[in-house]
């Protein structure tokens, strides 16, 4: 058996925190022949609630699940670990701004960068889920000067899933026969779904749906789901961006499969003319390892000014927290 890989999730008694630990622990991140060691990093107030997770993911007696650390301490949930899953952030308060909710997040992953930078694994893979997303890796990475930029990644595979999801439903399709979706940008509602290179069953997919559609209302619709889930839920989506944690490090770790992409916020090399260094989604694929951006796809002048608008809001938010960024 191959030896266990340490991976740390913060907020890990949270809505999203809950439903991953046991997905991690099943198996389904690294697959049924990789053992992990779950460290659970919560706040102070949380251990309690941080304790019950951990009976409960005793009495499910994983075999993969070796051994469960639970703490409020940071330097022991990132000591040596391998995968770092930043899920713990403030949630946005009544009244706050969307600028405070930035800044009083970003002292939060300033301080993790440091903690990863200094005790985490030489190899660590980082994914920042906690919002506003991409920043928050942005600022976690430049506290990190030991560290590869490339180390660090956000996640919107959960607006990729989405957009897989729904045009399944109108193409009448299934989800596995969808291809080459690209969610580019910021993860939030300047995010731009895209899917001018989709192919459904390998035929174009504006055989299928007009452009239309897709400009008037997919695009919307995938900006808006959150929203729609917590209308709904009176809760914001947990399950599903669980599922997509485990897709995004799965598909780093073991690779995309050939002929399709998968999109991952990460550190801009200047591909498509975004700003070097944002933390801005793109479509990659993974081997070995690694990600790389897949380049040469041809974007009409409606794309282009999609991609630059979310990147605008990416730059704003990067002013903001200017100060936090020491290795920028
Ligand atoms: P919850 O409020 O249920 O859980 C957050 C947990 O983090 C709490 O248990 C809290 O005690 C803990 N926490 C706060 N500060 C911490 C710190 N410094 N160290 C360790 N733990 C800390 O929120 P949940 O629904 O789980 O959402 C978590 C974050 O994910 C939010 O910022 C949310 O906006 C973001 N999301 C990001 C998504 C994405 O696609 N990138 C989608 C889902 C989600 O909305």
């Amino acid at each position: 058996m191959k030896p266990a890989v340490k991976v740390t999730i913060t907020g890990a008694a949270g809505n999203i925190g809950y439903a991953l630990a046991f997905r991690v622990a099943s198996g389904d991140m690294f697959g049924p022949d990789q053992p992990v060691i779950l460290r659970l990093l919560e706040i102070p107030q949380a251990l309690s609630s941080l304790k019950g997770v951990g009976m409960e993911l005793e009495d499910c007696a994983f075999p993969l699940l070796h051994d469960i650390v639970l703490t409020d301490e940071p330097s022991v949930a990132f000591a040596e670990t391998n995968y770092a899953i930043l899920i713990g952030a403030k949630p946005r308060g009544k009244g706050m701004e969307r600028k405070d909710l930035i800044t009083e997040n970003a002292k939060i992953f300033s301080t993790q960068g440091k903690i990863i930078n200094d005790h985490a694994s030489r190899d660590v893979r980082v994914l920042v889920v906690g919002n506003p997303a991409n920043t928050n890796a942005l600022i976690a990475s430049a506290n990190a000067p030991d560290l590869h930029r490339k180390q660090f990644t956000a996640m919107t595979r959960l607006d990729h899933n989405r957009a897989l999801g729904q045009l399944a439903i109108k193409t009448n399709s299934r989800v596995a026969d969808i291809k080459q979706v690209t969610i580019w940008g910021n993860h939030s509602s300047t995010q731009f779904p895209h899917i001018d290179n989709c192919l459904v069953n390998g035929q174009p997919v504006y055989d299928l749906v007009e452009r239309d559609w897709a400009i008037d209302e997919f695009v919307p619709r995938i900006q808006r789901r959150g929203a729609e889930v917590i209308e709904a839920r009176g809760l914001s989506s947990a399950a599903s961006a669980a599922d997509a944690i485990v897709d995004h490090v799965h598909d780093w770790v073991l690779g995309t499969p050939d002929g399709d992409w998968v999109s991952m916020a990460i550190p801009s090399d200047g591909s498509y003319g975004i700003d070097k260094g944002l933390v801005y989604s793109f479509p990659v694929t993974c081997k070995n390892g690694e990600f790389e951006i897949v380049q040469g796809l041809e974007l009409d002048e409606l794309s282009v000014s999609r991609l630059r608008l979310s990147e605008k809001e990416l730059l704003e938010e990067r002013s903001i927290i200017q100060d936090l960024l020491p290795n920028a």
